[in-house]
């Protein structure tokens, strides 16, 4: 009998033990479950996607991207008209001067933080491991700052300028913790940023319709890619696009533009192959005229800046340019490979001396850790950074903002 009572007692003790052990568990699931749901985990880029990208075809690549950017574009709406000092993406407005290491009220972008990741580890991570090691800095800091910068490329200049200000801050004992060294170096880069930067939107409706704006830039710089780009961006702002293909060198340019087109409603006018790209390009104005066209994007074949035949070729261009509509171009800006480092300093000061730029884009900088050279530009040539290029989709290119730039090298904005 009394036996009887202790295995009934045993049998109720296991139930028991079964039965919370069970709500456990399955509390547990719910919650992994629901953090799977809420939680978007970023896909790292592999190392070497780029290079395997750009084995690929031109062709297949714009189809891929666009794709993949209608689809986004139809789901958050339009991009923002790129503003240089205006927002990142969808973010708060950025207030006017961040002095403190991590203001909370700089836009973020985690786009541009990814694509910047291989900039940002290899300069914001050297500098975190020196700062980490050395929270009250010392002089003995300063070779390691000064080989952070410049392996970031940005520019010998800025990078002497930096070190003498710190330097003279850890003399006099104003500077004396890590953080301000890291406060100090945010302020003057912003600062160098902002000395290049545009308040207005480049393609707002004011003015002379169409605006229209010529891409020059040397060979595979991404000039046909960034305009396919933008004119994703701007007809998903319900903006009426044409596209002047004035690269008439290759036929596979005018091709790679009019998938472009294709895609993205936008008007391709073309001529034949080696006709004489001034030519298209005045057909390409006069036709955006005709049909009352908010915006004229003009392809151009890529030319060395050190070829002068090709420099005069591409100056007649923006001539016949003008002699459609009376101050056009509106804009001409230069597109730069930025894993080219300081030769692309060189070319934007070469194609601004040529045809006096109002823009320099630097694109492909998810593939290189010298992202710095955006600063070195816009430090040395007083040029507006008009948009950066992380990767191969049409969201991949980001309206330039300072603030939101010098966040994402400083690991502030986190993907
Ligand atoms: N990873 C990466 N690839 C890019 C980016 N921008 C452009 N590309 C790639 O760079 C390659 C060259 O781009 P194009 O647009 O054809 O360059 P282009 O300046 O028009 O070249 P030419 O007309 O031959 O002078 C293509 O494979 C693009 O997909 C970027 O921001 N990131
Ligand atoms: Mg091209």
């Amino acid at each position: 009998m009394q036996g009887d009572w202790i295995s009934m007692a045993v049998t109720l003790v296991v139930v028991a033990a079964f039965v919370a052990f069970f709500g456990v568990a399955m509390k547990r699931a719910r919650a992994r479950r629901r953090a799977e749901l809420t939680e978007e985990t970023p896909k790292p880029r592999p190392e070497g996607e780029a290079v395997a990208a750009e084995e690929r075809d031109d062709a297949e690549l714009t189809r891929e991207a666009l794709g993949q950017t209608l689809s986004e574009v139809d789901a958050e709406a339009a991009l923002p008209a790129p503003t240089a000092l205006s927002k990142g993406v969808a973010a708060p407005e950025p207030t006017p001067a961040p002095e403190a290491p991590s203001s909370p009220a700089v836009a973020t972008d985690e786009v541009l933080a990814r694509g910047l990741a291989k900039t940002t580890s290899s300069f914001w991570g050297k500098l975190s491991d020196l700062f980490a090691r050395q929270p009250a800095v010392d002089a003995s800091v300063l070779n390691e700052l000064e080989e952070a910068l410049l392996t970031a490329d940005v520019g010998i200049g800025l990078t002497t300028r930096l070190l003498d200000e710190v330097r003279n801050g850890i003399n006099n004992r104003t500077i004396t913790q890590a953080a301000q060294v890291r406060a100090t170096l945010k302020a003057r880069l912003i600062e160098a940023l902002r000395a290049a930067a545009v308040t207005q939107d480049p393609f707002a409706a004011d003015g002379a319709r169409p605006k229209v704006v010529l891409f020059v830039g040397v060979n595979g710089v991404g000039k046909t890619t960034t305009i396919g780009k933008i004119a994703a961006q701007l007809t998903g702002q319900g903006k009426s696009v044409v596209l002047a293909a004035g690269d008439t060198f290759r036929a596979a340019a005018a091709e790679q533009l009019t998938i472009w087109g294709d895609r993205t409603g936008a008007k391709v006018v073309r001529g034949d192959t080696n006709t004489d790209p001034a030519s298209v390009v005045f057909n390409a104005v006069n036709h955006a005229i005709q049909v009352n066209a908010d915006v004229l994007l003009a392809d151009t074949a890529g030319r060395l800046h050190t070829k002068s035949n090709l420099m005069d070729e591409i100056k007649k261009v923006k001539r016949a340019a003008g002699k459609a509509r009376e101050g056009a171009p509106d804009h001409t800006w230069l597109v730069v490979d930025g894993t080219t480092g300081q030769n692309a300093l060189q070319q934007a000061r070469e194609f601004h001396q040529a045809l006096g730029l109002d823009g320099v884009i630097l694109t492909k900088l998810d593939g290189t850790a010298k992202g710095g050279v955006v600063i070195a530009i816009a430090d040395a040539l007083k040029l507006p950074v008009r948009y950066v290029g992380v990767g191969e989709k049409a969201t991949d290119l980001r309206p330039f903002c300072a603030e939101t730039f010098i966040a994402a090298l400083f690991g502030d904005v986190h993907s």
